[in-house]
């Protein structure tokens, strides 16, 4: 009898294992869809790369757009402050160049409905691990929007690690 329920248990944790990754929606499809819909559209997002070493870097570019429709509830209808970075699971990536509409924006740019920023981010890998790592949009008053996420492998730099 015990045998049969460590059995059934251990079943329904493999099962639980196995079906977890269809389950693991997150980032832009977990916002709900007012926020997705109406604050921030991501288009061609694109990462360079998903594998790299410690060190090395790989960039991520495409384009957001503050959407005419954007609530009046959030940052009093009207964004003005805003900032580009990338969300990713501790310090397991580490952002080296920012660039908005062809210029470099190390800092915060202000910000307006309507209008549409072309970016692109250039990132090292920091931490060793496979890591989901996602661009954001962080609207002063309103919160940060999760754009498209990437699965990114980074792996141990042996030369690095060598000459330490
Ligand atoms: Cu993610």
């Amino acid at each position: 009898m015990r045998r049969r329920f460590l059995a059934a248990f251990l079943g329904a944790a493999a099962l639980t294992f196995v079906l977890a990754p269809a389950a693991s929606a997150h980032g832009e499809k977990s916002q709900e869809g007012f926020l997705r819909m109406r604050t921030v559209a991501w288009q061609d997002v694109k990462f360079s790369s998903d594998s790299l070493q410690q060190g090395e870097t790989a960039t991520v570019s495409g384009t957001v757009k503050i959407m005419d429709a954007w609530p009046s509830s959030l940052a009093k209808g009207q964004p003005n402050t805003c900032y580009l970075s990338m969300i990713a699971p501790g310090p397991t990536i580490m952002i080296k160049e920012r660039t908005i509409n062809g210029v470099s924006a190390p800092s915060r740019i202000d910000c307006a409905k309507g209008r549409t920023y072309d970016f692109s981010m250039t990132f090292a890998g920091r931490r060793v691990g496979k890591w989901h790592v996602h661009p954001s949009f962080a609207v002063k008053g309103a919160g940060t929007l999760i754009g498209p996420g990437e699965w990114l492998n980074v792996a141990k730099n042996r030369q690095a690690s060598a000459t330490r």
